[in-house]
Formats: C-alpha cells, structure tokens, sequence
C-alpha cells in the first residue's frame, strides 16, 4: 500500500512564521523574525563581517536575542565568548545577509569581523574597515564608538538602541577600496 505523503509545515527557527504559496508548482518560503515577547524591546546580537564590497562588503552570519541583561565577554583580537551565555538563535526576514530587522526599542548588539580582501585580486586601499549607521535616531551605549574603526583581522563592537522606527543604512567609513561607497546594509526598524 502506498501511503499518503504527510503534509508538514517546515520548522524554520523557534520564532519563525512560515507562509507557503506554490506558483507555479514552485514552493516559496517566507519568513519573518517575530517579536521577542509581545512588544516588549528585545536585545538582539548581530555577527557580520566586513571585507570589500567587491568580495560582498558586509555580511550577517548570525543573528541571536540575547537572553541576559549582560553583555558577552568581548575583546577586539578575539572576537565575543557565548560561553554560559543565554542567547536564543533566530534567523532575520530576509535572504541578503545585509539587512537587519528589528522593533523600535530594541537593542543591537553588532559583533563585526574585519577582513583584508587583498590576495583576491584586488586592491585594498586601507587596512581597515569602518562601521557607522546614518537613520532617524541612534543611542550608542556607554563605551561603544561610531563611526568604528575594524582593522583587519580584528573584530569591532557596538551596541545601539533604536528608539525611532524608521529606516536606517549602515556603512563603511573608511574609504577601503573602489567600490567602498558602496559597502553598506539596511536596518529596518518599524
Ligand atoms: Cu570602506
């Protein structure tokens, strides 16, 4: 007897919604990164990292509500430790690994990887990237820095609060190689 296929909504992340809509006997996969709690502003950790634009410019690898009120152990040559630390994985609402989704109030913690691009081809014309973030309105935590400088080979932090909704750009600012006007993302804030 040939049994009947089960039908299964696909389990893309805890927090994931997952909308199907078959065009064309094609299955498209959306998601969207739901709220932490109901409103309430979350502390999100973002992990990028920074090479030039013309090997992708920045790019999110990771993206985690942190799920303490400190912060992980960080320093600039060896990047953060998420040992002991409560943090809950989720994955952002879309498929560029630049833009970044977050409710107003929330809290980005960003964790950025420089990477030296040179050996590629191509020429860097500094030996660092930069990290600045151009919208409504930004709070930089106590000891956070922006612009940020990110030598390469060396991780840089900051953690910001979006008290406006709206939407941002983050960019280089360090002019890093030609196409460095170009190196930058999107945070929407709504
Ligand atoms: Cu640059």
């Amino acid at each position: 007897m040939i049994q009947a296929p089960k039908k299964h909504l696909p389990v893309v992340g805890l927090l994931g919604l997952v909308i199907i809509a078959a065009a064309g006997g094609t299955i498209y996969y959306y998601q969207f990164a739901s709220p932490h709690t109901h409103g309430t502003p979350a502390h999100r950790l973002v992990f990028m990292t920074a090479v030039i634009q013309e090997l992708g410019g920045f790019h999110v690898n990771n993206t985690a509500f942190l799920n303490q009120t400190t912060l992980p152990v960080f320093d600039n040559t060896n990047g953060y430790n998420l040992t002991g630390v409560k943090f809950q994985d989720y994955l952002p609402s879309h498929s560029d690994n630049k833009t970044i989704n977050a409710n107003t109030g929330d809290t980005i913690t960003f964790y950025i990887h420089g990477v030296d691009g040179s050996g590629h081809g191509i020429t860097q014309s500094s030996n660092a990237h930069g990290f600045e973030i151009d919208g409504p309105t930004v709070s930089v935590a106590p000891g956070g820095v922006l612009p940020g400088t990110i030598p390469f080979g060396q991780w840089y932090s900051v953690t910001v609060t979006f008290t406006s909704a709206g939407s941002y750009i983050y960019r280089c600012s360090i002019v890093c190689s030609q196409q460095h006007e170009f190196m930058m993302g999107s945070i929407v804030v709504s």
